[in-house]
C-alpha cells in the first residue's frame, strides 16, 4: 500500500521540518518539502492520504527495556506479548526489547527459546531480545556469542536479587569480557543486593513490613555504589556498559564522571523516576505496594537531576521497565512484608507521552524527546537506521503525534493489562492520533486496527554508538 501522510512536522534527532512523507509498502520511500511540487505530485499514486496538519510526524517509539510474561517474586507480569505490544502500540511505541531469561542450572538457549515461544505469533509491533544472564558459567559464556550471533546483542546482569539473578563481581568480569571480545553491551541492574539483604532482614525483624520500607532498605547510596563498582569492572573488561533503570543522583555522578573520562558507559532512566517519588511509596494503607519497583522511587528533588541528565546526554535513554503485577492478588502477597511484594511498575502504554511533558515544560527539545525515546535506542541497540529516524529507507514505523491534545491517564482507559494506573487521574498534554508498523496503520482515531503476529522478530546488530 502506498499511504502519503501530509501537512505534518517531521521531528527526527536532528529537529524538526515541516515535510510530507511518502510510505510504499513497509517502508519509508520519500520525503519532500510541504507543499512541493514533489510532494504534490505523490498524491495521485497515494492509495490513502493521512492528514497530519498541526501534528508531529516521529518515528515510532523505541522501549528498550520490557518485561512481558516475566516470572517473578512466585508470579508473572502480567501483560502478555499480545496485550503489552498493542498497549505500547497504543501510547506510539513501535519496538520492544524485552528481556528473554537464563534461569540458574539452565542454559542461554533454553532461555532465549522459551522467549520466542512467547512471542511468536503474537506482536503488534516489531520486538527484539536482549538476554539475562543468571548462571555466569564456562557453557553459559560460550553461548553468548551463538547469541550474539543470532541478534541478541545485549546481556543484562544482577548486583541484586541473591539467589535468585544475582552474580558475584568476579561472574560479571567474566561476562564483561566475553563481551569485549564479541562485541555485545553490558547492561547492569546496579544495586548492592547483599547488602539490601541485610538492611531488609533487620526491618522486617524491627516489624517494619509497610510497602515505604522498600524504599528504605535499598538507598540510593547502595545504586551509586553498584554503579561505581560496574563501571570498574567495566573498564577493565573493555566492555561497554549500559545502566539500566538509574533512579539516583548517586548513580548519575557515577556516569557522568565515566563518560567525562571517555569510558564507553551509558545510562537508561525510566518515567516512573521522573513523575513519582517516595511519597507515592509512603502513600496510605497498601497503596504504595503499586510503586514498589527497583531500584525503588527516590525523593521528588531527584527528577531535576534526571531531567539534566536527560538534557546533558548524560542519561541517553528512557525506557519503562514496565514489568507489570496486579495490585489485587499479586501486589498483594506482599501485604504486612513488602520483600514479597512483586517488584514492577506498569508503562510501556505512557512513555511517549510522559516525556513529552518534558518537552511541553521546556525540560528537553522536541528533538531530544525523539533521541531519548526513538533514535538512540535504535542506534545503541543495533536497530538504525532501519528503526528511530524517519528518513528514505527506513522501515514504516510513524506516529503522528498531536501536541494539542490532552488526556488522562486512568486504569480505566489504558490498555495494558493490569488493574491500576501507576499515573491515576493525571491530565496531560500530547497524544497519539495514529501509528504505523511498518507501514500499516495499527492505531487510528484511538482504535487498535492491526493483527497480532503482524510484529517481527529484529536480529539485532551490535552498539552502533561504538562503530
Ligand atoms: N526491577 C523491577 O522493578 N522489576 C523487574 C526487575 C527489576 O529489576
Ligand atoms: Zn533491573
Ligand atoms: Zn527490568
Amino acid at each position: 500500500m502506498t499511504i502519503l501522510i501530509t501537512g505534518g512536522t517531521v521531528v527526527n534527532a536532528s529537529g524538526p521540518i515541516p515535510a510530507d512523507v511518502l510510505v510504499e509498502g513497509e517502508t519509508i520511500a520519500g520525503m519532500a518539502a510541504r507543499g512541493s511540487s514533489v510532494a504534490e505530485s505523490w498524491r495521485a499514486g497515494a492509495e490513502r492520504v493521512i492528514d497530519a496538519a498541526g501534528a508531529y510526524v516521529v518515528p515510532g517509539g523505541i522501549d528498550g527495556h520490557t518485561h512481558m510474561e516475566m516470572p517473578f517474586g512466585g508470579t508473572h507480569s502480567v501483560d502478555t506479548f499480545e496485550t503489552g505490544t498493542r498497549a505500547a502500540a497504543f501510547g506510539g511505541t513501535t519496538t520492544i526489547i524485552d528481556f528473554a531469561i537464563q534461569s540458574k542450572g539452565r542454559s542461554l538457549r533454553e532461555g532465549l527459546d522459551a522467549w520466542h515461544a512467547k512471542a511468536d505469533g503474537r506482536c503488534a509491533i516489531d520486538y527484539g531480545f536482549h538476554m539475562i544472564v543468571s548462571d555466569v558459567n564456562e557453557s553459559s559464556l560460550k553461548e553468548m556469542d551463538l547469541v550474539v550471533d543470532e541478534g541478541v546483542t545485549s546481556f543484562k546482569l544482577f548486583m541484586a536479587y541473591p539467589g535468585v539473578f544475582y552474580s558475584t563481581d568476579g561472574e560479571i568480569l567474566q561476562a564483561m569480557q566475553q563481551a569485549s571480545n564479541n562485541g555485545a553491551t553490558i547492561m547492569m541492574h546496579a544495586e548492592n543486593g547483599i547488602a539490601i539483604d541485610v538492611l531488609v532482614a533487620q526491618a522486617l525483624a524491627r516489624g517494619e513490613g509497610d510497602p515505604k520500607f522498600h524504599g528504605l532498605t535499598r538507598p540510593a547510596l547502595f545504586e551509586g555504589e553498584a554503579t561505581h563498582r560496574a563501571i570498574q569492572l567495566a573498564r577493565v573488561a573493555g566492555s561497554p556498559l549500559y545502566i539500566v533503570h538509574l533512579s539516583a543522583a548517586e548513580a548519575l555522578n557515577e556516569v557522568l564522571g565515566a563518560r567525562d573520562r571517555g569510558a564507553n558507559v551509558f545510562a537508561e532512566t525510566c518515567p516512573q523516576y521522573l513523575f513519582l517519588s517516595d511519597a507515592d511509596l509512603a502513600r496510605e494503607g497498601f497503596e504504595g505496594a503499586k510503586f514498589v519497583c527497583s531500584p525503588p522511587l527516590r525523593p521528588e528533588v531527584t527528577h531535576a537531576d534526571l531531567w539534566r541528565g536527560l538534557r546533558t546526554d548524560d542519561l541517553s535513554v528512557v525506557s519503562t521497565d514496565h514489568c507489570p503485577f496486579c495490585f489485587k492478588e499479586q501486589k498483594e502477597l506482599g501485604l504486612g512484608d513488602f520483600s514479597k511484594i512483586p517488584n514492577g511498575i506498569p508503562g510501556v502504554e505512557h512513555r511517549m507521552d510522559l516525556i513529552f511533558q518534558g518537552v511541553d515544560q521546556g525540560e528537553i527539545s522536541l528533538a531530544r524527546w525523539v533521541e531519548v525515546t526513538s533514535t538512540t535506542p535504535a542506534r545503541l541497540f543495533g536497530l538504525f537506521p532501519k528503526k528511530g529516524v524517519v528518513a528514505p529507507g527506513a522501515d514504516a514505523d510513524l506516529v503522528i503525534y498531536d501536541p494539542e491534545a490532552t488526556q488522562t491517564l486512568s486504569a480505566s482507559t489504558h490498555h495494558m493489562n493490569v488493574d491500576y494506573s501507576a499515573y491515576e487521574g493525571m491530565t496531560i498534554k500530547g497524544r497519539v492520533t495514529t501509528v504505523l508498523s511498518r507501514g500499516v496503520v495499527i492505531i487510528e482515531q484511538e482504535a487498535y486496527v492491526g493483527r497480532a503476529g503482524s510484529g517481527r522478530f529484529l536480529e539485532r546488530g551490535l552498539n552502533g554508538l561504538l562503530r
